[in-house]
């Protein structure tokens, strides 16, 4: 077989292989014969639908009939086979999504909230992790010397010998020995105060120790795709009104929505795109920053909305924006953010095809579950984690899915709605992980979870200037709901 044909097997192999179907010798060689790059997603998506219902290995009549099929009916499955997103229906379902809640200073609804996170994340552990022999921090500082066993524990403060500590009716210090290995140590470097987590313990000289650290973590699940292929556009921190807002670039990418000056392929792309997802920081906002009017082309926030109005007004009208707010928005500042108020949405949403959520929420588009947060928190996972840093966002986001957390430092940085229920727990493992506001574009996979941290709009202001952070504007990402491959395209 020629280097080629090798290439061109392995390429199928993966893909049938991440579909969950098995392929019999004679169905691969043949897919590999007739293989087309554009045609392929589309000839192993019909065989997982007709072999779902068989059950069974796929074999080389399957595939005979899946592509006979397909030309029978004139199509090359290419180009003209494409499903245009304005052909689909929607399929979106919000599943989480806050409204303003009464604030006061009340203490008792703030030691609720505290014990709520405690106890929501103490659950997910206990349903991921073994934790047994499980004792409450108070009896274990009471066992003899030599004992061992796990505990779950709210970290207050972290040390370098040790981690303040405490559960529900009880604090201590647990100590972390001299010569502890190199997988504690690094747990140790991605803890965060307030943050919930296991810890297998021993007793030595009536002292707690820390044998390892367990943390809550999300479980390996499969992508689980779309039937329809649609796409999603993920963006965020547009910053309408600041002077640096590059209004020509996101103009590039509404045209490129409008399938105008494209390529075919380029064409068929754009096509598929049926939902926006802007993660916050629509508008620059007035008064968010020092001096900021300075930097401001646009002075009056509800201005802003209008101008960024004008714009989605022009993205085409069988795509639906949703739209969160950041900590630039017109909305309440502690996390979670209520949806953009009505009288500035009002402004914004000219076209009628905007769909406002809160900061953060949960939305499902044909079944794949979007997690979607501006961000804030952050600069306090960059200011207490080791591996986290403003220009690695995606290991904040990860982080963020081990601890199952959003944002778990209180009192720091993030301004948190710290009352009642815990809002910020990662009880519901998504699909896809979107956040914004550190102004650098990047994507991964944790997990199988899709981590996008989209970018901006606006170019380097003087403010970040003096705060050494270098955004990475003008770029967009593309999540294909069919396949959840991620791609990025530059409008720059
Ligand atoms: O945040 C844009 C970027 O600036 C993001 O990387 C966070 C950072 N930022 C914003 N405010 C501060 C302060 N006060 N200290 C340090 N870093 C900050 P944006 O939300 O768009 O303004
Ligand atoms: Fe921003
Ligand atoms: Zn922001």
């Amino acid at each position: 077989m020629s280097q080629n044909k090798e290439a061109v097997k392995r390429k199928v192999l993966a893909e049938a292989t991440r579909l969950g179907i098995l392929l019999n010798p004679e169905a691969l060689s043949m897919l590999v014969e007739n293989y087309d790059e554009k045609m392929i997603h589309t000839v192993l998506g019909k065989l997982v639908e007709e072999i779902r219902e068989e059950g069974i290995v796929v074999s080389k009549k399957d595939v005979e009939r899946v592509i006979g099929g397909a030309m029978k009916m004139g199509v090359s499955l290419g180009v003209h086979n494409q499903i245009l997103a304005k052909d689909v229906e929607e399929r979106i379902e919000v599943l989480k999504s806050y409204e303003a809640r009464q604030a006061s200073d009340d203490l008792e609804a703030r030691r609720k909230y505290f014990a709520d996170r405690y106890s929501k994340i103490s659950s997910i552990l206990r349903s991921r992790v073994d934790m047994v022999p499980y004792y409450p921090l108070r009896k274990a500082c009471s066992l003899p010397d030599r004992s061992e066993g796990k505990t779950i524990v709210m970290v207050y403060e972290k040390r370098e010998n040790y981690l303040v500590v405490e559960d529900i009716d009880f604090t201590t210090k647990i100590w972390i020995p001299k010569d502890c290995d190199k997988d504690l140590r690094e747990k140790i470097g991605r803890l965060l105060p307030d943050s919930v987590v296991g810890v297998s313990f021993y007793v030595s000289n009536s002292r707690l120790f820390c044998r390892s650290l367990i943390f809550p973590d999300v479980p390996i699940k499969r992508f689980k795709p779309a039937e329809e292929d649609v796409s999603v556009i993920l963006t965020s921190d547009i910053h309408y009104g600041s002077q640096k807002f590059s209004e020509k670039a996101f103009i590039r990418m509404i045209r490129w929505l409008r399938g105008e000056g494209l390529t075919e392929k380029e064409k068929e792309a754009s096509s598929r795109v049926k939902y926006i997802i802007i993660a916050g920081d629509l508008v620059d906002g007035v008064g968010v920053y020092p001096q900021q009017e300075k930097e401001l082309k646009v002075r009056s926030i509800e201005e802003q909305y209008v101008g960024l109005s004008n714009l989605l007004s022009q993205v085409p009208e069988y795509i639906k924006i949703i739209v969160i707010p950041g900590n630039h928005d017109a909305t309440l500042r502690a996390i979670p953010q209520p949806p953009i108020f009505n009288e500035y949405l009002e402004k914004l949403n000219n076209s009628g095809n905007l769909i406002s959520l809160s900061n953060p929420c949960m939305v499902s588009l044909h079944g794949v579950k979007f997690l979607v947060y501006h961000g804030t928190s952050m600069e306090d996972i960059a200011t207490f984690a080791k591996n986290a840093s403003y220009d690695r966002p995606e290991n904040a986001m990860e982080i963020m899915l081990q601890l199952r957390h959003l944002a778990p430092v209180y009192g720091s940085r993030t301004p948190l709605l710290a009352q009642g229920q815990d809002d910020l727990v990662i009880d519901e493992v998504p699909d896809v992980f979107h956040t914004g506001h550190v102004h650098v574009f990047r994507n991964g996979v944790y997990r199988e979870i899709r981590l996008i941290n989209s970018g901006t709009w606006q170019e380097r202001t003087r403010y970040q200037e003096q705060l050494g952070i270098l955004p990475t504007p003008n770029i967009a990402a593309v999540l294909m709901l069919k396949n959840g491959m991620v791609s990025q395209i530059r409008f720059a």
